[in-house]
């Protein structure tokens, strides 16, 4: 019988390895880029031929990663792209970062790790280990993930390796890259554990092992549920200071000059993403099926997606006191991105401002300088307008719902009438013509 661990662990130290990655999106491509520069061949594969083809053409899609690089890469013959999964085979590790979603019942959509994991326990054999880093449910990788290698004969911890390592990518962050952002393991076996660790100390500079994939899924878990319910919590502090008459804002910043246990959060119009408004219904829903309501998370889920509702109701309160009704209105949202900065509108709250103020028919167009243009659920097409003087005052009321930094917010309120600002953008305009409206009173 073949000492497989020996042999990992010899082919990780002389770079023979050859490094699988299922999935080449924000978190799978840079990291197949990181074992290819520290060396190792690494074989990429994912099922969009569109992916495929504009990687092998050199073009990136991922914010992180130049295109340069990967052709540099690809030239070299250190990292191939495929849609075809056979040469997952020569692969002695493979690590699998495909989407974790929930379906429209908020439940985990499995789908992508099942086909996942299929494929790879299709073509890879005894020897290789195999690392789940999607963010899941706490147990996904021994019940779900496991089985299908023992189902082949293969027994974990001997003949393959399995563990779960949580994906930390935060696209677009200028200090926090793969190599540099610790990076947890853990394995079904402490032989798992070994090899998964020896494997990312290759190409990052901080492995954290903890004692079992339970507790590698929770970290993750933790993390994103641990941003939720703070920006739960300054949402909810948001409102109170509506009723309250008082600045949220100021309250916040305030309670930052704290030097010691207080984390600024802001409040705003919801929370988008494809991390932070999904994750902790993972855990949710595996707490559900150990009969326990996780009441952190559904009170502060409640509370953020309330927060558009709140948001279209400052703006039929701010054009009630010009006179005027939501219907048949004519308004300017500011920023579409779910948050600032960054071209992703994936669960971006300004979607649902958008469907609600439409649905109390109001005229909506909107501004966002990294989305040229989206499409609602119900297939009504936008298209982003230029943000001018005389677009900013034919609206009846602008809501600044994303604040991208290079938007002209004195510009903004020199030529809009009313200005509902969700993001305290305004903080620094002096002399405003238009009457600014605050998330909470001010
Ligand atoms: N948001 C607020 N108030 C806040 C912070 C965020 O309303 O104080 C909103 C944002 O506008 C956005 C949503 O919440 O709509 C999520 O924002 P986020 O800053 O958490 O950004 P994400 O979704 O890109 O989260 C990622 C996560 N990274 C990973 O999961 C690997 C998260 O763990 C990071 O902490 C976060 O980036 C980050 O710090 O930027």
């Amino acid at each position: 019988m073949p000492d497989y661990r020996a042999q990992f662990l010899s082919r990780i130290d002389d770079r023979t390895a050859v490094i699988g990655v299922v999935g080449l999106g924000y978190v799978g491509l840079p990291l197949a880029v990181e074992f290819a520069e520290a060396g190792f061949r690494v074989v990429g594969y994912d099922v969009s031929q569109r992916t495929v083809d504009r990687l092998t053409a050199g073009e990136s899609h991922v914010l992180d990663v130049a295109g340069a690089t990967v052709a540099r890469l690809i030239a070299d013959g250190r990292f191939t792209v495929s849609t075809d999964p056979a040469g997952l085979a020569a692969a002695d590790a493979v690590s699998i970062a495909v989407p974790t979603p929930l379906v429209k019942t908020r439940d985990p959509d499995m789908s992508y790790v099942d086909r996942a994991t299929n494929t790879i326990a299709d073509h890879c054999g005894a020897g290789t280990l195999v690392v789940l880093e999607s963010t899941t449910y706490p147990g996904t990788t021994r019940e779900l993930v496991q089985p299908k290698f023992e189902r082949r004969g293969l027994t974990v911890g001997v003949d393959v390796f399995l563990a779960f390592s949580p994906e930390r990518v935060d696209p677009g962050n200028p200090h926090y890259r793969t190599k540099n952002t610790p990076k947890v393991v853990g394995g079904i076996t402490p032989a798992c554990l070994e090899v998964a660790t020896a494997l990312y100390a290759q190409c990052i500079d901080t492995v954290v092992p903890v004692s079992s994939p339970e507790a590698a899924e929770l970290v993750k878990l933790l993390e994103n549920t641990f941003r939720s319910v703070n920006i739960g919590l300054v949402n909810e502090m948001a409102i109170v200071c509506d009723r309250l008459g008082v600045n949220v804002w100021e309250v916040i910043d305030a309670a930052a000059t704290k030097p010691f246990g207080f984390m600024k959060f802001t409040p705003g119009p919801g929370i988008g993403g494809h991390c932070i408004p999904l994750d902790p219904h993972y855990l949710a829903w595996k707490m559900r099926t150990l009969n326990y309501r996780t009441r952190f998370i559904d009170v502060a889920s409640e509370i953020n997606s309330q927060m558009p509702d709140f948001v279209v109701e400052k703006v039929a309160q701010a054009l009630n006191d010009a006179r005027q009704s939501v219907n048949g209105s004519h308004i300017l949202v500011l920023g579409v991105a779910y948050k600032k900065d960054i071209d992703d509108i994936r669960e971006s709250p300004a979607l649902d401002v958008v469907r609600l103020l439409e649905g109390r028919g109001a005229h909506v167009a909107y501004h966002d300088p990294f989305i040229v243009r989206f499409e609602e659920e119900d297939g009504h097409d936008h298209a982003s307008v230029a943000l001018t003087p005389a677009v900013l005052a034919g609206a009846d009321a602008v809501v600044i719902v994303t604040d991208h930094s290079s938007i002209d917010y004195q510009m903004v309120v020199d030529h809009a009438r009313v200005v509902v600002d969700t993001r305290n953008a305004t903080a620094r305009v002096t002399h405003p013509t238009a009457r600014i409206v605050s998330l909470s009173a001010s």
